[in-house]
């Protein structure tokens, strides 16, 4: 029987107040764009009668302002999980209307088949082609979209018009079994293919076929500037001295990075670098950086979860769609972000934190301890199972007045454990083998900004003993000082 193709609003007709809703997509990527704002709308109606109306968004990553945004507008969301960022939901959450459940993105698929979240009612999935017996094309991001067609009760599907027939084989969908039945993921390099290119659904739950033709939308990057050409220089500088030392093999190993202004500055540090030899990705999202690196041969091959490329490169991409065709891979996160593979490719983790303390714990989503910012992502997926695990970020924010490095993370996000080297604009700190007091003076030494040296000196030499010489009520005392100064340089240690 032929799948009817239905309007939004009769899509929206089937989502009902509590219900728990998977969406397709990873970053804006492959996320759905029409049906949730009529969910919105919805929402806003039904609140207007005086209704209740609030729904659990499950999604791969982040989402875009279809989703995050207008369901936030609306008051519309209930619990929202694993990783956001958008400033709508962020006010949100930080004032508990919505709640958040900040999650390893691994882990949210399988946390569903494992029955913690309940029954999932319906999945609305984004696709570039439909048949009538269920097979489906999927679009620019995957996330977990396998894990919610096996298990909605029903599926709207919006086909997006937007999306050129050639993105048709690049995705590998895979769903792993579960515990005990499950075996080793087979991927043994970064470009295997273990899956199917095709997303199968049983085609007596799609209700209805939703038409788009919307983009993505996701915005460029800042261009870069000094601080970060600096810290993407020096993330190039410590991974030639590994090649040198031998602790890299000459191949070299894949790559994965992670989101934002300094993950995309680091990218282009390493196009630019000659000594960095060719090498493959194996990450969750490539960003704009990703495409030049790809069509100059630096990037030989990514393996990734979506294309989180801004419109104007999208645009590129699919211009060219046949070039990039076997260059890249599409898969579900819980397979991008896969601990198995992640430690038996030896990644190489690139990460950005907001924060980091003096003794290499990492604060990545807490502003000043309190407030949510985005979530933990991937980055814990990979950095804790990485062959090398690196944390970079800016030395100072907001013109100064933040340093970040810190006496003590506000909240922690990766410990000491798990990071191996922390990489700011003024240098690198390689924490491998150091006990913490000598992480410290690597860390103040090579990576806090010189405004903020001498104050971090003088803590770590206060602290009274102890294999990590904090002295407790102090170790808060950056933080204070900001909060109560707007300065992180009034931090009072005595
Ligand atoms: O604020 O937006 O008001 O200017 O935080 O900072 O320097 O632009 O950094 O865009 O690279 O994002 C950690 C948030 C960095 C991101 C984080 C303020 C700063 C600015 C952003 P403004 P930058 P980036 C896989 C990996 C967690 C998830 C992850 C992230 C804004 O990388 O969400 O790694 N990571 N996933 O001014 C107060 C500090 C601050 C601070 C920066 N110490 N205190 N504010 N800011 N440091 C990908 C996925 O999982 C999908």
């Amino acid at each position: 029987m032929a799948i009817p193709f239905i309007t939004a609003e009769e899509a929206a007709s089937h989502i009902e107040n509590g219900f728990n809703v998977g969406l397709s997509g990873f970053t804006a990527s492959g996320t759905p764009k029409v049906v949730t704002e009529a969910v919105a709308a919805k929402a806003e109606r039904l609140h207007a009668e005086g209704k209740p109306f609030q729904i659990n968004i499950f999604t791969g990553a982040s989402t875009n302002d279809h989703v995050d945004g207008a369901l936030s507008r609306a008051g519309a969301l209930n619990l929202r999980t694993p990783y956001q960022s958008s400033a709508e939901l962020r006010k949100h959450i930080n004032t508990h209307e919505v709640h958040y459940f900040d999650l390893h993105l691994s882990e949210l698929a399988q946390k569903f088949r494992y029955g913690t979240f309940g029954k999932l009612n319906v999945a609305i999935i984004e696709a570039a082609a439909v048949d009538d017996d269920g097979s489906i094309v999927l679009g620019t991001g995957l996330g977990n979209t396998p894990t919610w067609a096996l298990l909605a009760d029903k599926v709207i599907i919006e086909l997006n018009e937007a999306i050129p027939a050639g993105i048709r084989g690049m995705h590998d969908v895979y769903l792993p079994a579960d515990p005990p039945a499950r075996r080793e993921i087979p991927i043994y390099k970064v470009s295997d293919r273990i899956g199917d290119p095709i997303l199968h659904v049983d085609p007596s739950k799609i209700v209805g076929i939703v038409r788009s033709n919307a983009t993505d939308g996701v915005k460029p990057f800042s261009a870069l500037d000094e601080t970060t050409k600096k810290i993407g220089a020096n993330v190039c500088d410590f991974l030639h001295g590994e090649l040198r030392a031998g602790r890299l093999p000459k191949s070299f190993l894949p790559m994965q990075s992670g989101v934002g202004n300094v993950a995309n500055a680091v990218l282009f540090g390493l196009e630019e670098n000659e000594e960095i030899p060719q090498f493959e990705m194996y990450t969750e999202v490539i960003q704009d950086a990703v495409v030049e690196l790809i069509e100059r041969g630096k990037c030989k091959f990514a393996s990734t979860c979506s294309l989180t490329f801004s419109d104007e490169k999208m645009h590129e991409v699919f211009e060219n769609i046949d070039f990039f065709h076997d260059k890249i891979v599409i898969r579900p996160s819980e397979i991008s972000n896969n601990p198995e593979i992640v430690r038996r490719l030896g990644l190489i983790a690139m990460n950005t934190a907001l924060e980091a303390d003096i003794f290499g714990n990492i604060n990545s989503t807490h502003v000043v301890g309190t407030k949510m910012m985005n979530g933990i992502g991937g980055s814990g997926d990979f950095i804790r199972n990485a062959y090398l695990s690196i944390f970079s970020c800016p030395s100072v924010t907001k013109g100064g007045l933040i340093s970040n490095i810190v006496p003590m993370v506000s909240h922690l996000d990766h410990s000491e454990h798990s990071v191996d080297a922390i990489i700011t604009d003024q240098g690198i700190a390689d924490l491998r083998g150091k006990d913490p007091v000598q992480r410290a003076e690597v860390v103040i030494e090579n990576c806090a900004h010189p405004d903020y040296r001498e104050l971090l000196w003088d803590y770590l030499k206060m602290g009274k003993g102890g294999q990590t010489p904090h002295t407790l009520s102090r170790a808060f005392a950056f933080h204070t000082a900001f909060l109560e100064t707007g300065d992180m340089h009034n931090a009072q240690l005595g």
